[in-house]
């Protein structure tokens, strides 16, 4: 592999730059851009904290974040000319000849990332080289200059009918960056490339659930700046599928600001619009080609939404954290990391870390030049499967008899144990804190809680404990900060038959929609 040369280090500076100036552009567009009228608010120079406090615990999310958000476990998908040179990042003058899997199997992916419980993929179209996985009409640099099916295939259609057979969501991940098209650099020109190639696969691959953008920037042929027009991108986009999220660079899904899998445990899906934070997140992420200098960044800020952040917003977003990180340690396929592929009881880990932080795991699984997703992955994905099945088998809060210490007229507290997220408990207005208890019909072996707010109403817990009866006693088991649409936690095996959440402080009335208790085939401290 390539070491990092003084080149790349100048395209690595053109990044960053790009990141930084993309950013601030794409969260001052967020608030243009918001999907619904519900996920944004302003704030009044003359509204109080309370007032400001309320503002944000009825924030919502829109329709298309809310349908995003309950799909929890997707995946992404890193192929292109770069799985054949045995790259991270192409330069652009790959020859299309070398693009060759001979067992391309679009629905073996598809079948597999199903099997792994996975809701959604998100394919990369097009990478930082420019190479197209679909025969683009605005380029030859595609896969109609490769020696694949004699240059007559077309991966994108072949993956998004996959998807649509057994029921899977598809999403495009399509790199503003283009390090191979000539028009680069020069920016009304390339913008409406751009815009061009968004329009082909927006319109030619049926439905497009989410799209993925990166802030990466260089400079052109011509050695100037690319000035992306996102709010052209957004417009095509918002006109052409208005169902699909637009993440990352977007004003729909938040980058949480690791690559690593591990969320936040506080963590907001309102943040301040304006969150100036998100220009050294988005620089944490991979910013060179050599998978030596490959590290997952860890540079998320811990604190992105708390009362000290919004009491001083101008404005509030609903604005959802999404966890992307490989099962291998880089982005695209590479021979020689087959035996580093995460082992089941990692992705477990990561899986707890993200969709169990109330954030997206978006999983990458880089197919190999066969074309195939590579045994090794297959094997880790099943058995992560198999643990997660194990734990979700039986939930031992089915059944069990609820009290509160508080709830709204009309409402009961059976919804939290029905197993539908749109049905839940809510606690008097007025009422910041509050406590549940779950009486089992007999005792149960636990080391497992769910719990999932109403996000349709706001996120507003902030506080959390949770106890458990043992010997005649209340015994702290755990606690937390925020649940969001799903917190999930572990802690060390207890045999009990009562279990109370206490929530100690929410944003306004506090609502859950879904308590599980789970005993899981892993042991914890
Ligand atoms: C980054 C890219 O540079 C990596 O290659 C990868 O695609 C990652 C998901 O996003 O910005």
């Amino acid at each position: 592999m390539a070491l990092v040369s003084e080149r790349i280090m100048m395209r690595v500076k053109a990044f960053r730059y790009g990141i930084l100036q993309a950013s601030m552009i794409a969260l001052v567009m967020a608030f243009s851009y918001a999907a619904s009228a519900d996920n944004f608010i302003m704030i009044d120079p003359n509204d109080s904290e309370a007032e400001i406090i309320s503002k944000a615990a009825n924030l919502s999310p829109s329709k298309q974040q809310y349908d995003w958000q309950r799909l929890e476990f997707t995946a992404f998908i890193h192929f292109t000319i770069n799985t054949f040179t045995d790259k991270e990042w192409g330069d652009g003058t790959e020859d299309p000849v070398l693009f060759n899997p001979t067992e391309f199997d679009a629905r073996q992916w598809v079948r597999v990332l199903k099997n792994a419980g996975m809701k959604l993929l998100i394919l990369t179209t097009k990478h930082h080289d420019g190479f197209c996985l679909w025969p683009s009409a605005l380029t030859d640099h595609s896969v109609k200059s490769s020696p694949w099916k004699n240059g007559e295939g077309d991966i994108v259609r072949e993956v998004a009918d996959a998807c649509r057979e057994e029921g899977l969501k598809f999403g495009v991940y399509l790199s503003p960056w283009d390090r191979h098209e000539r028009c680069y650099g020069d920016s009304p020109r390339y913008n409406e490339y751009f815009k061009a190639q968004l329009t082909e696969l927006l319109t030619n691959y049926g439905d497009i659930a989410e799209v993925w953008f990166d802030g990466a920037m260089g400079e052109g042929p011509n050695g100037k700046q690319q000035v992306y027009d996102w709010p052209g991108y957004y417009s095509v986009i918002r006109s052409l599928m208005p169902e699909a999220v637009i993440a990352i660079m977007g004003p729909d899904v938040r980058w949480v600001g690791t690559e690593s899998g591990y969320g936040r445990t506080t963590e907001w899906s309102v943040v301040p619009v304006e969150m100036s934070a998100q220009d050294k997140i988005a620089a944490g992420s991979q910013q060179t080609e050599s998978p030596e200098a490959f590290r997952p960044k860890d540079l998320m800020d811990k604190d992105i939404g708390s009362r000290e952040k919004i009491l001083v917003a101008d404005r509030l977003i609903w604005y959802p954290s999404e966890v992307d990180v490989s099962i291998r340690p880089g982005w695209f396929y590479h021979r020689g990391q087959d035996a580093q592929v995460k082992t089941p009881e990692k992705l477990v880990d990561i899986y707890f870390s993200s969709v169990g932080r109330n954030s997206l795991l978006l999983l990458n699984i880089p197919p190999d030049t066969r074309g195939l997703i590579h045994e090794n992955d297959v094997k880790s994905l099943e058995g992560m499967r198999s643990i997660l099945n194990d734990m979700y088998d039986v939930n031992h809060a089915n059944g069990a008899k609820i009290t509160a210490t508080s709830t709204l007229e009309g409402k009961n507290t059976r919804a939290v144990c029905d197993g539908v997220n749109d049905t839940f408990w809510i606690a008097d207005e007025g009422t910041e804190s509050a406590t549940l208890e779950l009486a089992l019909a007999v005792k149960r072996n636990i080391d497992v809680i769910m719990l999932q707010e109403n996000i349709l109403l706001g996120q507003r817990v902030e506080a959390f404990e949770v106890d458990a009866w043992i010997d005649g006693e209340w015994v702290r088991v755990t606690e937390g900060t925020t649940i969001g649409y799903k917190r999930l936690i572990r802690f060390k095996e207890i045999s009990t038959d009562r279990i109370r959440v206490r929530i100690l402080k929410s944003r306004t009335n506090p609502t859950i929609a879904e308590i599980g208790l789970y005993d899981s085939p892993l042991e914890h401290e």
